[in-house]
């Protein structure tokens, strides 16, 4: 189980795999952060496409080409804003993880990488933004077995950190 998950530092939009995940706001219509990498690599298509899906409920997914991305697809994802833990922020981030990795399946996508949802812009804590979304992918692969690789790429030394701590620790 635990070689079909690995940790990265780098950038999302290079990953080569089958789909690579956004994290979005519920528009679908770009934005800064991930988001803004994801749209400027993959060239002005992606928001053509995005404009017919009317937009994206936080915790929920949603799928399109990838474009000029070595990425065939990107599922877009909308975490929830953080406003201090007691708005069901753990249970949308959660679900963010499982409708992606669901949606993912549905696609034959065998390989995808996720970014840290919501803890840029959206200001979610990176050690308990990391703790849901590791535990979300060991569940979902325990049960599934067609994804074959999902990648956490990580922006930075102190994330790359955390989920390589979190990954260490014993599933709970
Ligand atoms: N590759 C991988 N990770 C990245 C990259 C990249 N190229 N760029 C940033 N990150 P954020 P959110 C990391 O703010 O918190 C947008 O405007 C970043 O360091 O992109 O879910 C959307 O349109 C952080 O760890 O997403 C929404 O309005 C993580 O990605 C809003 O921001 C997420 O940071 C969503 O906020």
């Amino acid at each position: 189980m635990m070689d079909r998950i690995t940790v990265v530092e780098g950038d999302i939009t290079e990953q080569k795999v089958d789909a690579i995940v956004n994290a979005a706001n519920t528009s679908l219509l770009g934005g800064g952060g991930v988001d803004g990498a994801i749209h400027r690599a993959a060239g002005p298509a992606l928001l053509e496409e995005c404009r017919t899906l009317n937009g994206c409920a936080t915790g929920e997914a949603k799928m399109t080409s990838g474009y000029r991305l070595p990425a065939r697809w990107v599922i877009h994802t909308v975490g929830p804003v953080w406003h201090g833990g007691k708005n069901q922020e753990d249970e949308l981030l959660a679900r963010c993880y499982r409708n992606s990795l669901a949606l993912a399946v549905q696609s034959g996508v065998r390989t995808i990488a996720f970014p840290s949802i919501s803890t840029g812009a959206f200001s979610f804590p990176q050690e308990r933004a990391t703790r849901i979304a590791v535990r979300e992918v060991r569940r979902f692969l325990e049960s599934n077995s067609s994804i074959e690789q999902v990648i956490f790429v990580c922006f930075g030394k102190q994330a790359y950190q955390t989920y390589l701590d979190m990954l260490g620790e014993p599933t709970t």
